[in-house]
């Protein structure tokens, strides 16, 4: 059984996971409409995965005896700068993410929940390779620049990197 104040912070994590899929949902689109083919799919994908997270956390709360609550959600941007802009966002986006989950740990070790605390471990151990990924996503587009050519093959190149997936 979850006590309350675990099942609140999972269902505020619940939250989190769902407005991260509708932001990187909102990065998609917009690249859809410049015509970055790779950086679309990856970001579709992205989204996705953020679903996932969601309702990873969904079930989690009531196989726990708790109600997840299916929470409302935040209009995200619909105009981006550029692909440097959208990657920083989802960096910066990722580093709150894993704040988040840093501070249901915290809370899991402070009652005791045990239980809670070992499943959390599956996005503490997530989030290490996401920012990870995004940092080296930006990496590669500073260096790139506005130089065209480049932008061209880092959209084809996208295609081939993994969006991390403990599962
Ligand atoms: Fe990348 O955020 Fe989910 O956990």
């Amino acid at each position: 059984m979850l006590i309350k104040a675990i099942e609140k912070s999972l269902n505020e994590q619940i939250s989190v996971e769902a407005n991260s899929s509708q932001f990187y949902l909102a990065m998609a689109s917009w690249a859809e409409t410049k015509g970055f083919d790779g950086v679309t799919s990856f970001l579709y994908k992205h989204s996705d995965e953020e679903r996932e997270h969601m309702l990873k956390l969904i079930r989690y709360v009531n196989e726990r005896g708790g109600h997840a609550v299916v929470p409302e959600l935040k209009k995200p941007p619909k105009v981006f700068d550029c692909l440097s802009h959208i990657f920083q966002n989802l960096l910066d986006h990722e580093i709150m993410v894993t704040k988040k989950i840093n501070e249901v740990v915290d809370l899991c070790l402070k009652h005791k929940d045990y239980t809670t605390h070992n499943f959390m471990q599956w996005y503490v151990a997530e989030q290490i390779e996401e920012e990870a990924l995004a940092r080296t996503i930006l990496d590669k587009l500073k260096l790139i620049g506005d130089d065209k050519g480049g932008l061209y093959l880092f959209d084809r190149d996208i295609l081939n990197i993994k969006i991390p997936n403990n599962n």
